[in-house]
């Protein structure tokens, strides 16, 4: 009898069809307490140079050195040196996890927490956390992350979108400008070598890159992450890493720069939200790896940066917290901390060819499916094998 009575509870649960699962991402369910966030703490760097080649080093890290605070404003040309002194990186290679996989090969048998804490870690990049940060406010973009498990950890690595592809493929003129001003504006702010001035002279190669490799924890999730860097401070109050570090960013010119409170207060409509939609990625971004300053650089529409500003990382929620349309820290983080959770409960089997893909579009949910092998398996077989032999 009991074991009848078994069999019939059994056998209607088994047939029902498994709902797929996926994970909300509406603002509103994310609104608790700020979870715990481990204060980031850098375990090593390394460069990328104008080949694209890695190197187990700082040789790109550069300093920050802002224009004399003589009364002068600065008068920099972001246009200066576009097309003919750019060389941009080939976007058509998709490099997913693989500079900052080298870094942990060479370094896995130096981590902290002992040879166990890797198993239990989440590796991925900085820029792939900032998305899910500002994933319960995006409106516009939606974004798809290959999630692999191998020997424990969860690897997360970024899938270009089909939609993401064709704007880059079409990206219009203007656009293509604008991308090259940022990085000209690095140049006029950031010198080689420190207490020397910058050469806005060169070439701007957005090959180079200075990756710091971060540790933290959110929630129970231990993080290893890693993030490009734009320069460090020679001058700041602590010269120890992150919190040396600077981010440098362009805007438009506002009616009175450095006005931001007065700005963000009286303008309504798409340049607010806009702008509100800006200083939340600039704080998702800067957060996260613990960089304590956001350097800005106000750009007339000639393209000339005439002011700058700096916006502290942790005062960035005070411009938004009395705001209806504002954003909240806490929601982005307890959402990433729910989607980190999502994805450890969802890749259960333990194989660096197996592939969940989770996608987001705006105004739905989460949604995962399964993948084998290429296209998607992202884990190279030189990593692989070298960590499993
Ligand atoms: O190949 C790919 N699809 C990806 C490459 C996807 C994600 C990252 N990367 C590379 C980046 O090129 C960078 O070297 O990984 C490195 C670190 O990435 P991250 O710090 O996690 O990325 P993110 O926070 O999104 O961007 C940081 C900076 C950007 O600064 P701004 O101020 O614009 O946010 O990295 C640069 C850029 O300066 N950057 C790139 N540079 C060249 N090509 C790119 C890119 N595709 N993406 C970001
Ligand atoms: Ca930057």
């Amino acid at each position: 009898k009991r074991e009848a009575g078994k069999i019939e509870v059994a056998e209607p649960r088994n047939k029902l069809p498994r709902p797929a699962p996926s994970l909300p991402t509406d603002p509103a369910l994310y609104s608790g307490p700020f979870p715990f966030y481990r204060r980031p703490s850098e375990l090593g760097c390394f460069s990328l140079d104008a080949q694209r080649q890695y190197h187990g080093d700082a040789r790109a890290l550069r300093y920050y050195s802002p224009p004399p605070t003589n009364g002068q404003s600065p008068n920099f040309d972001l246009r200066d040196g576009y097309p003919d002194r750019y060389q941009p990186r080939d976007e058509e290679v998709q490099e997913r996890l693989d500079h900052l996989l080298r870094w942990l090969l060479e370094h896995r048998g130096q981590l902290e927490g002992g040879p166990g804490w890797l198993a239990g870690a989440i590796v991925t990049w900085r820029g792939h956390l900032t998305k899910l940060l500002t994933t319960p406010y995006e409106r516009q973009e939606g974004w798809q992350l290959a999630a692999s498990r191998f020997q424990g950890t969860l690897y997360l690595s970024e899938v270009e979108t089909p939609a993401a592809r064709v704007q880059r493929l079409t990206r219009p003129p203007l656009l293509r400008e604008l991308m090259y001003m940022g990085y000209k504006f690095e140049q006029y702010m950031c010198a080689d070598k420190p207490g020397v001035s910058p050469d806005p002279s060169g070439e701007v190669n957005t090959n180079v890159a200075f990756c710091s490799v971060l540790r933290s924890h959110l929630g129970n999730h231990p993080l290893l992450f890693s993030g490009e860097v734009d320069c460090t401070d020679p001058q700041a109050p602590s010269t120890q890493p992150p919190t040396c570090y600077v981010e440098l960013k362009t805007s438009k010119e506002m009616h009175s720069p450095g006005q931001w409170k007065s700005f963000y207060r009286f303008r309504t409509g798409v340049d607010r939200m806009r702008t509100l939609h800006k200083l939340l990625k600039w704080w998702a971004q800067s957060f996260l790896p613990g960089v304590p300053n956001v350097v800005a650089g106000f750009r007339n529409p000639e393209g000339f940066v005439c002011s700058l500003k700096t916006f502290p990382t942790m005062e960035m929620f005070e411009y938004v917290r009395n705001d209806r349309d504002g954003w909240n820290p806490s929601v982005c983080m307890n959402f990433c901390a729910a989607f980190l959770s999502f994805a450890q409960n969802t890749v259960v089997q333990d194989d660096p060819r197996l592939v969940y893909l989770f996608s987001w579009e705006p105004g739905g949910p989460v949604t995962v499916s399964e993948h084998r092998d290429a296209p998607h398996a992202f884990l190279p077989p030189w990593y692989v094998e070298a960590v499993t032999q």
